[in-house]
Protein backbone atom coordinates (compact mmCIF):
# COMPACT_ATOMS: atom_id res chain seq x y z
CA UNK A 1 0.00 0.00 0.00
CA UNK A 2 1.37 3.20 -1.16
CA UNK A 3 1.91 5.81 1.68
CA UNK A 4 2.20 9.56 0.31
CA UNK A 5 1.78 12.44 2.15
CA UNK A 6 1.09 15.83 0.61
CA UNK A 7 2.77 18.82 2.36
CA UNK A 8 3.42 22.10 1.74
CA UNK A 9 6.41 24.04 2.52
CA UNK A 10 4.57 27.67 3.24
CA UNK A 11 7.42 30.34 2.18
CA UNK A 12 6.99 33.75 4.04
CA UNK A 13 7.70 36.94 2.74
CA UNK A 14 9.18 39.51 5.27
CA UNK A 15 7.84 40.79 8.09
CA UNK A 16 8.50 43.95 9.16
CA UNK A 17 9.54 45.30 12.90
CA UNK A 18 6.13 46.83 13.37
CA UNK A 19 3.81 44.33 11.82
CA UNK A 20 1.97 43.13 14.78
CA UNK A 21 0.99 38.78 15.50
CA UNK A 22 -2.22 39.38 14.65
CA UNK A 23 -1.68 40.26 10.40
CA UNK A 24 1.09 37.72 10.46
CA UNK A 25 -1.03 34.96 11.61
CA UNK A 26 -3.79 36.13 9.12
CA UNK A 27 -1.30 35.81 6.62
CA UNK A 28 -0.31 32.20 7.53
CA UNK A 29 -3.85 31.26 7.51
CA UNK A 30 -4.25 32.45 3.37
CA UNK A 31 -1.09 29.88 3.02
CA UNK A 32 -3.42 27.18 5.10
CA UNK A 33 -5.62 27.50 3.06
CA UNK A 34 -4.23 27.82 -0.58
CA UNK A 35 -2.19 24.89 0.86
CA UNK A 36 -5.43 22.79 2.16
CA UNK A 37 -6.64 23.23 -1.77
CA UNK A 38 -4.10 22.02 -3.05
CA UNK A 39 -4.88 18.77 -1.13
CA UNK A 40 -2.07 19.07 1.21
CA UNK A 41 -2.09 17.38 5.14
CA UNK A 42 0.62 18.88 6.28
CA UNK A 43 2.02 22.56 6.03
CA UNK A 44 5.90 23.61 7.20
CA UNK A 45 5.86 27.10 8.12
CA UNK A 46 9.62 29.03 8.19
CA UNK A 47 11.63 29.44 11.76
CA UNK A 48 10.41 32.25 14.29
CA UNK A 49 7.11 32.71 11.70
CA UNK A 50 5.80 35.55 13.60
CA UNK A 51 7.38 38.23 14.13
CA UNK A 52 10.54 39.94 12.15
CA UNK A 53 13.89 37.64 12.40
CA UNK A 54 14.39 39.66 15.87
CA UNK A 55 18.16 38.59 16.62
CA UNK A 56 19.26 40.86 13.80
CA UNK A 57 18.56 43.83 16.47
CA UNK A 58 20.80 44.18 19.43
CA UNK A 59 17.90 45.07 21.92
CA UNK A 60 19.04 46.04 25.88
CA UNK A 61 15.51 46.73 27.31
CA UNK A 62 14.45 42.69 28.44
CA UNK A 63 10.93 43.64 28.00
CA UNK A 64 11.14 43.86 24.84
CA UNK A 65 13.07 41.41 23.66
CA UNK A 66 10.60 39.00 25.87
CA UNK A 67 7.41 40.98 23.68
CA UNK A 68 8.82 38.30 20.63
CA UNK A 69 8.41 35.12 22.52
CA UNK A 70 5.42 33.21 22.85
CA UNK A 71 4.79 32.26 26.38
CA UNK A 72 2.35 29.22 25.45
CA UNK A 73 0.98 28.67 22.41
CA UNK A 74 -1.79 28.17 21.02
CA UNK A 75 -1.90 31.88 22.49
CA UNK A 76 -4.87 34.44 21.78
CA UNK A 77 -3.12 36.10 18.76
CA UNK A 78 -2.23 32.54 17.19
CA UNK A 79 -5.60 30.51 18.35
CA UNK A 80 -7.58 31.40 15.11
CA UNK A 81 -4.21 30.03 12.90
CA UNK A 82 -4.96 26.50 15.28
CA UNK A 83 -8.34 26.75 14.67
CA UNK A 84 -8.68 27.25 11.15
CA UNK A 85 -6.05 24.14 11.29
CA UNK A 86 -8.31 22.03 12.96
CA UNK A 87 -11.17 22.82 10.96
CA UNK A 88 -9.48 22.02 7.95
CA UNK A 89 -7.91 18.61 8.86
CA UNK A 90 -4.31 19.96 8.24
CA UNK A 91 -1.22 19.98 10.11
CA UNK A 92 1.16 22.26 10.55
CA UNK A 93 5.24 22.99 11.78
CA UNK A 94 5.66 26.62 13.00
CA UNK A 95 8.53 27.67 14.57
CA UNK A 96 8.77 30.94 17.27
CA UNK A 97 10.50 32.26 19.91
CA UNK A 98 9.72 29.96 22.88
CA UNK A 99 9.71 31.62 26.30
CA UNK A 100 9.14 28.49 29.05
CA UNK A 101 9.02 28.72 33.02
CA UNK A 102 11.05 25.70 33.86
CA UNK A 103 13.35 24.57 36.59
CA UNK A 104 12.52 27.25 38.82
CA UNK A 105 13.65 29.36 35.71
CA UNK A 106 12.65 31.48 32.78
CA UNK A 107 14.05 29.60 29.34
CA UNK A 108 13.79 31.32 26.07
CA UNK A 109 14.87 28.29 22.83
CA UNK A 110 14.47 29.49 19.38
CA UNK A 111 11.49 26.14 19.27
CA UNK A 112 9.16 24.41 16.47
CA UNK A 113 6.39 22.46 17.24
CA UNK A 114 4.73 19.94 15.34
CA UNK A 115 0.76 19.79 15.04
CA UNK A 116 -1.46 17.04 14.07
CA UNK A 117 -4.44 17.11 11.80
CA UNK A 118 -6.60 17.34 15.01
CA UNK A 119 -5.07 20.08 16.37
CA UNK A 120 -2.76 18.37 19.09
CA UNK A 121 0.12 19.25 19.31
CA UNK A 122 2.72 16.17 18.51
CA UNK A 123 5.92 17.53 19.49
CA UNK A 124 8.21 20.19 19.98
CA UNK A 125 11.72 20.93 19.17
CA UNK A 126 14.50 23.31 20.30
CA UNK A 127 17.32 24.97 17.99
CA UNK A 128 20.65 22.87 19.08
CA UNK A 129 22.79 24.77 16.16
CA UNK A 130 22.45 28.18 17.28
CA UNK A 131 24.78 30.43 15.14
CA UNK A 132 25.91 34.08 15.05
CA UNK A 133 27.85 35.63 18.40
CA UNK A 134 26.78 36.62 22.29
CA UNK A 135 28.22 40.24 22.04
CA UNK A 136 27.05 42.89 19.81
CA UNK A 137 29.43 43.87 17.33
CA UNK A 138 29.30 47.60 16.97
CA UNK A 139 30.37 48.04 13.05
CA UNK A 140 28.09 45.33 11.39
CA UNK A 141 25.44 46.52 9.36
CA UNK A 142 23.01 43.95 10.95
CA UNK A 143 23.53 41.69 14.04
CA UNK A 144 23.28 37.73 14.52
CA UNK A 145 22.89 37.64 18.02
CA UNK A 146 21.12 34.67 18.68
CA UNK A 147 23.46 33.31 21.08
CA UNK A 148 22.52 36.08 22.96
CA UNK A 149 18.86 35.39 23.05
CA UNK A 150 18.86 32.04 23.05
CA UNK A 151 19.46 28.73 24.86
CA UNK A 152 20.67 25.82 22.95
CA UNK A 153 18.05 23.29 22.62
CA UNK A 154 17.46 20.49 25.63
CA UNK A 155 15.65 18.29 23.58
CA UNK A 156 17.36 16.47 21.08
CA UNK A 157 16.50 15.23 17.82
CA UNK A 158 13.40 13.40 18.41
CA UNK A 159 11.47 11.90 15.36
CA UNK A 160 6.94 10.79 16.08
CA UNK A 161 5.16 9.16 14.37
CA UNK A 162 2.73 11.02 12.59
CA UNK A 163 0.98 11.75 9.20
CA UNK A 164 1.66 8.25 8.35
CA UNK A 165 5.65 8.40 8.62
CA UNK A 166 8.06 9.25 10.88
CA UNK A 167 8.77 12.77 11.41
CA UNK A 168 11.19 15.03 12.59
CA UNK A 169 12.35 18.61 12.92
CA UNK A 170 15.08 20.79 12.82
CA UNK A 171 15.70 24.38 12.33
CA UNK A 172 17.70 26.88 10.00
CA UNK A 173 21.24 26.52 11.01
CA UNK A 174 20.93 22.36 11.79
CA UNK A 175 20.17 21.62 8.22
CA UNK A 176 24.27 22.79 7.65
CA UNK A 177 25.25 19.95 10.40
CA UNK A 178 25.58 16.46 9.30
CA UNK A 179 25.33 15.21 12.44
CA UNK A 180 21.39 16.45 12.39
CA UNK A 181 20.24 14.46 9.88
CA UNK A 182 22.74 11.29 11.06
CA UNK A 183 20.70 11.31 13.96
CA UNK A 184 17.44 11.25 13.23
CA UNK A 185 18.79 8.75 10.10
CA UNK A 186 18.91 6.34 12.54
CA UNK A 187 15.73 6.57 14.18
CA UNK A 188 14.06 5.57 10.36
CA UNK A 189 13.01 9.40 9.69
CA UNK A 190 11.45 9.52 6.84
CA UNK A 191 10.48 13.25 6.56
CA UNK A 192 12.51 16.01 8.28
CA UNK A 193 10.51 19.59 8.36
CA UNK A 194 12.11 22.91 9.18
CA UNK A 195 11.97 26.28 9.14
CA UNK A 196 15.06 29.02 8.01
CA UNK A 197 15.86 32.35 8.11
CA UNK A 198 19.09 33.18 6.10
CA UNK A 199 20.37 36.97 5.65
CA UNK A 200 21.63 36.93 2.05
CA UNK A 201 25.30 38.46 3.13
CA UNK A 202 27.49 37.19 5.80
CA UNK A 203 28.74 40.00 8.38
CA UNK A 204 31.83 37.81 9.15
CA UNK A 205 33.09 37.29 5.44
CA UNK A 206 31.93 38.79 1.95
CA UNK A 207 29.87 36.09 -0.18
CA UNK A 208 28.08 36.43 -2.79
CA UNK A 209 24.24 35.89 -2.49
CA UNK A 210 23.86 32.85 -4.98
CA UNK A 211 26.73 30.95 -2.66
CA UNK A 212 24.81 31.33 0.18
CA UNK A 213 21.61 29.73 -1.48
CA UNK A 214 24.01 26.74 -3.16
CA UNK A 215 25.06 26.11 0.37
CA UNK A 216 21.47 26.36 1.49
CA UNK A 217 20.36 23.46 -1.40
CA UNK A 218 23.22 21.11 -0.82
CA UNK A 219 22.89 21.10 2.94
CA UNK A 220 19.36 20.06 2.83
CA UNK A 221 20.47 17.21 -0.51
CA UNK A 222 22.96 15.72 1.04
CA UNK A 223 21.19 15.44 4.47
CA UNK A 224 18.03 13.91 2.31
CA UNK A 225 20.39 11.22 0.34
CA UNK A 226 22.61 10.50 2.94
CA UNK A 227 19.90 9.67 5.37
CA UNK A 228 17.26 8.26 2.79
CA UNK A 229 14.46 10.96 4.03
CA UNK A 230 12.66 13.78 2.32
CA UNK A 231 13.33 17.02 3.45
CA UNK A 232 10.64 20.03 3.33
CA UNK A 233 12.26 23.63 4.13
CA UNK A 234 10.31 26.35 4.50
CA UNK A 235 12.25 30.19 4.29
CA UNK A 236 11.13 33.54 5.88
CA UNK A 237 12.29 35.60 3.28
CA UNK A 238 12.57 38.96 1.29
CA UNK A 239 12.96 42.54 2.86
CA UNK A 240 12.58 42.92 6.93
CA UNK A 241 12.60 46.36 7.50
CA UNK A 242 15.40 46.23 4.58
CA UNK A 243 17.17 43.82 5.07
CA UNK A 244 17.35 41.08 3.10
CA UNK A 245 16.80 37.07 3.30
CA UNK A 246 17.43 34.64 0.90
CA UNK A 247 14.42 32.42 -0.39
CA UNK A 248 14.85 29.23 -1.80
CA UNK A 249 11.75 27.46 0.50
CA UNK A 250 12.19 23.54 -1.04
CA UNK A 251 11.00 20.06 -0.58
CA UNK A 252 13.86 17.61 -1.28
CA UNK A 253 13.40 13.79 -2.46
CA UNK A 254 15.21 10.72 -0.59
CA UNK A 255 17.17 10.45 -3.64
CA UNK A 256 18.97 14.36 -2.80
CA UNK A 257 16.44 15.56 -5.95
CA UNK A 258 14.81 18.90 -5.80
CA UNK A 259 10.99 18.24 -6.03
CA UNK A 260 9.80 21.65 -5.64
CA UNK A 261 11.15 24.92 -4.95
CA UNK A 262 9.66 28.43 -4.34
CA UNK A 263 10.36 30.74 -7.49
CA UNK A 264 9.86 33.98 -5.25
CA UNK A 265 10.94 36.24 -2.14
CA UNK A 266 6.94 36.59 -1.17
CA UNK A 267 4.43 34.21 0.18
CA UNK A 268 4.38 31.39 -1.24
CA UNK A 269 3.09 27.45 -1.56
CA UNK A 270 5.27 24.78 -2.92
CA UNK A 271 3.67 21.91 -2.63
CA UNK A 272 4.57 17.72 -3.06
CA UNK A 273 2.59 14.68 -3.07
CA UNK A 274 5.44 12.53 -1.06
CA UNK A 275 6.33 9.03 -1.00
CA UNK A 276 7.15 7.83 2.06
CA UNK A 277 9.07 4.22 0.74
CA UNK A 278 11.20 6.55 -1.48
CA UNK A 279 13.53 6.36 0.84
CA UNK A 280 13.49 2.57 1.01
CA UNK A 281 16.02 1.16 -0.99
CA UNK A 282 19.00 3.77 0.18
CA UNK A 283 18.37 3.42 3.56
CA UNK A 284 18.50 -1.12 2.57
CA UNK A 285 21.69 -0.67 -0.06
CA UNK A 286 24.28 2.42 0.16
CA UNK A 287 22.76 3.65 3.39
CA UNK A 288 22.11 0.50 4.94
CA UNK A 289 23.61 1.70 8.57
CA UNK A 290 23.09 -1.73 10.37
CA UNK A 291 25.24 -3.38 7.52
CA UNK A 292 27.77 -0.34 6.85
CA UNK A 293 28.12 1.88 9.57
CA UNK A 294 32.22 1.35 11.49
CA UNK A 295 31.14 3.56 14.68
CA UNK A 296 34.43 2.21 15.78
CA UNK A 297 35.64 4.83 13.43
CA UNK A 298 33.47 7.40 14.64
CA UNK A 299 34.79 8.03 18.11
CA UNK A 300 35.73 11.66 17.47
CA UNK A 301 32.67 13.03 16.42
CA UNK A 302 31.35 12.84 19.99
CA UNK A 303 34.05 13.17 22.02
CA UNK A 304 35.66 16.54 20.46
CA UNK A 305 34.18 19.54 19.54
CA UNK A 306 36.59 21.79 17.50
CA UNK A 307 39.81 20.96 15.38
CA UNK A 308 43.01 19.32 17.19
CA UNK A 309 46.05 19.39 14.42
CA UNK A 310 48.22 16.63 14.33
CA UNK A 311 51.20 17.55 15.69
CA UNK A 312 54.17 19.34 13.40
N1 LIG B 1 18.64 31.62 11.51
C1 LIG B 1 19.78 30.97 11.21
O1 LIG B 1 20.12 29.96 11.81
N2 LIG B 1 20.51 31.50 10.21
C2 LIG B 1 21.78 30.96 9.82
C3 LIG B 1 22.70 32.02 9.33
C4 LIG B 1 24.07 31.50 9.26
S1 LIG B 1 25.06 32.43 8.23
C5 LIG B 1 25.75 31.24 7.17
C6 LIG B 1 21.67 29.89 8.74
O2 LIG B 1 22.27 28.83 8.90
O3 LIG B 1 21.04 30.12 7.72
Amino acid sequence: MSRTLKVAAAQVGGIQRAESRQAVVKRLIALLREAHAAGCELVVFPELTLTTFFPRYFIEDPREIDAYFERALPSAATQPLFDEAKKLGIGFHLGYAELAEEGGGIRHYNSAILVGRNGRIVGKYRKIHLPGHQEPIPDAPFQHLEKRYFEVGDLGFPVWRAFGGIIGMCICNDRRWPETYRVMGLQGVEMIVLGFNTPDSNIFHSEPVHRRMFHHMLSLQAGAYQNGTWVVAAAKSGKEDGHGLIGGSAIVAPTGEVAAQAVSEGDEIISYACDLDLGRNIKEVVFNFAKHRRIEHYKLITEQTGVVLPPE
